[in-house]
This record gives structure tokens, sequence and C-alpha cells, in this order.
């Protein structure tokens, strides 16, 4: 069997995870995996969040879940957080990241409001899920995109299919 990388999308709601993350497995033959869409499958909660209107992930059964995938590799993992993984699933990571004022329209045009929608916009503004990734990764293989415009997915599509052809020659 041919190895193949692990890829973690990262980033606050709304900054095009899914869009890459389907497009690049189409491109580069990987199974995307989007935690969210998981966990509702598999009913992988621990209770449920009042404030938020949401349930709570239980993240020891998604990590159970997928870990002999992942140890098989080849898997693009789409999530809005990151240090709940193992770190020696990912041989890369992506943080996307959106212009404010561009991510707030997104958010909005979901039918995010109120409290949720600011709080995911500030989560935004102080890279949040940036700083999260920069502590659970080794920093090299940590990387922030720029998802503002169709233009920036055409090249993250590209440097990241770059990227994944090089990793299996490498490996292989
Ligand atoms: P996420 O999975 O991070 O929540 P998404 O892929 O669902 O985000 O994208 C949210 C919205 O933004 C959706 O309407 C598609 C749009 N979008 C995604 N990437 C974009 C880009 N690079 N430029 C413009 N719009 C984009």
């Amino acid at each position: 069997m041919r190895k193949r990388p692990n890829i973690l999308l990262t980033g606050t709601p709304g900054v095009g995870k899914t869009t890459l993350g389907k497009e690049l497995a189409q491109r580069t033959g990987l199974n995307y995996v989007n935690i969210g869409d998981l966990a509702q499958e598999g009913q992988l909660y621990d209770g449920y969040d009042e404030e938020y209107q949401c349930p709570i992930l239980d993240e020891d059964r998604v990590v159970d879940e997928l870990d002999e995938k992942m140890i098989e590799g080849g898997v693009i993992v789409d999530y809005h957080g990151c240090d709940l993984f193992p770190e020696r699933w990912f041989h890369i990571v992506f943080v996307l990241r959106t212009d404010n004022t561009q991510l707030f329209t997104r958010l909005e045009n979901r039918g995010y409001s109120g409290k949720k929608l600011q709080d995911n916009v500030q989560c935004e503004i102080f890279q949040t899920i940036y700083e999260e990734a920069m502590e659970a990764y080794k920093e090299e293989i940590v990387h922030q995109l720029p998802s503002n415009s169709p233009e920036d997915l055409d090249h993250n599509l590209e440097q990241i299919v770059q990227w994944t052809e090089q990793w299996m020659k490498d490996h292989n």
C-alpha cells in the first residue's frame, strides 16, 4: 500500500474548510472527514451546550472512532478546533483565515446571529485557532492560508495538491 499523508484543515467556522476539503479530496483521492458530520452520524456527543444551543462533542469517542483510519493514512480532517486530536495524526496543519467583515457576512448568511455570530467573529480576530494549532503541533507543520476569495481557494488547492504529491514521492 502506498503511504499517504494526513492533513488537518482547521479555523473558525465559515473560513472555508469544507469547501477546500471536499475539492482537495476530489483532486488528491484522499478521504475527506468532517468531524461535525462524523459526530452527528455516530451521535458522538456528551451533553448539550445551552448557551450555544448545540450538542457537545465527545472528544474521546471521536478520537477512538477515527484512530484506525488515521493510522492507515490519507485522510483530510475538517474541524473548527485542533487540540482534541493526537499530535501524531497529522503530517501538516492548515489554518484558514478570513477577513472579519467577510466572515461576518458568511456567518450571517448561514443564519448565525447575536452572541454566536459575535463570538465566532471574535474567535477569528483573536486568531484563537491559529494559536491553538501552534500549541498543539510542531510550529513548522502549521501554515496559515488566506481564504477570502475564489482566487485564494484556487491557490490553496494548488499548493496543497503539490505538497501532497511531493510527500507521496518522498515517502514511497
Ligand atoms: P467552514 O467549513 O470553514 O465552516 P465553508 O466551506 O462552509 O466554511 O464556507 C463558508 C462559506 O464561505 C460558504 O458559503 C462558501 C464560502 N467560501 C468558502 N471559501 C471561500 C473563498 N475562498 N472565497 C469566497 N467564499 C468562500
